[in-house]
């Protein structure tokens, strides 16, 4: 192969080319991030739930080399139950692409192929950030440091306390990654409600992120993302005496068994699904599916500032 422009699917081409609202999905939390076979069925109803707020729904992927925008019900079902999916972040996509592999995009790659086939909104449950023992691994998601230059609103609810949420929050300001709370000033910690730190800004409609957006593209100061944190009700997260059980559970075994890299987030990930007999799956689709009609929603506000705009 050696073609290898960007491909959207037929939907996604046509609502981009007459200005309808889009949304962008990743692939990863379908391939590495949910358990078979529900990942399959989830990945669906995220994509519906895009539909049901007046949005198109682009899932985006790696098929055999191809990088998709828009994801058919095929290629969507190839990610979800074939065995050896790559996990790609940005670094990964043109030597994956080279490969002829298949690959599931993490929120870096998904935003970075987003924005450049010209989505400007994106929906997942949880960035990637500074893991724990980061001083010591250096591992921290470039989620983090993309996000800095890449122009993108992304809704989900916080990063998993399986990272150092604190840390995390330090390194998006040092890298100029907007982050504001959906009706809150708590940054959400995924699983659970509140994380425990503050917000500086908060918005209070999609409405209100259009305009953000508006303004940082009007402006043309600052390039980078946006995290709209979208918290889950307090009576909708997983219990939190559970929660803190199963996360002190799984960090001793990724120590025990000797797991690091690209590979920890899976583990963890894993590790609460099956320690918490699917609750935290449950709790994870809650999450997932909210966040893809709060983003269709802005991305159909955005849309219609965009009409409304004089010539
Ligand atoms: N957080 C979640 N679920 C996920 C991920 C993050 O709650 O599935 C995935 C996302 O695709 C994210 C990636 O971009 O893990 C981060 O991995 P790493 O820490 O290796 O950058
Ligand atoms: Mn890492």
């Amino acid at each position: 192969m050696t073609n290898f422009h960007i491909r959207l699917g037929a939907e996604v081409a046509d609502a981009l080319r007459d200005g309808r609202p889009v949304v962008a999905l990743e692939s990863t939390i379908v391939s590495h991030g949910l358990p078979r076979p529900d990942n399959l069925r989830v990945a669906r109803q995220i994509e519906r739930a895009v539909r049901e707020a007046g949005a198109v729904p682009a899932t985006i992927g790696m098929i055999g080399g191809e990088l998709v925008v828009g994801l058919d019900d095929a290629q969507l079902t190839r990610l979800a139950t074939v065995d050896g999916v790559s996990k790609l972040s940005v670094r990964d996509l043109a030597v994956a692409a080279a490969s002829g592999a298949d690959g599931a995009t993490t929120v870096a790659a998904t935003s970075a192929v987003a924005a450049a086939a010209g989505i400007g909104v994106f929906a997942t449950g949880g960035l990637g950030g500074v893991h724990r023992e980061a001083a010591q691994t250096f591992d921290e998601s470039a989620d983090l440091v993309t996000l800095a230059r890449t122009p993108i609103a992304v809704v989900c609810a916080g990063v998993k306390s399986i990272l150092d949420v604190g840390a995390t929050l330090e390194r998006l300001e040092t890298l100029g990654v907007g982050v504001v709370g959906y009706r809150t000033r708590r940054f959400p910690g995924f699983y659970l409600t509140d994380a425990g730190f503050d917000l500086d800004w908060s918005v209070e409609s999609p409405e209100q992120v259009a305009d953000v957006l508006a303004a940082r593209e009007q402006q043309g100061v600052h390039g980078g993302g946006l995290i709209v944190a979208n918290p889950l009700p307090t009576d909708e997260q997983l219990d939190p005496a559970l929660h803190d059980r199963t996360l002190a559970e799984g960090l001793a075994r990724l120590g025990r068994e000797g797991v690091t890299g690209k590979a920890v987030t899976p583990f963890l990930l894993a590790h609460f699904h099956s320690a918490t007999e699917g609750a935290s799956l449950a709790v994870n689709v809650r999450i997932i599916l909210r966040n893809a009609d709060l983003a269709a929603r802005i991305a159909v506000a955005a849309a219609a500032l965009r009409t409304d705009a004089p010539a």
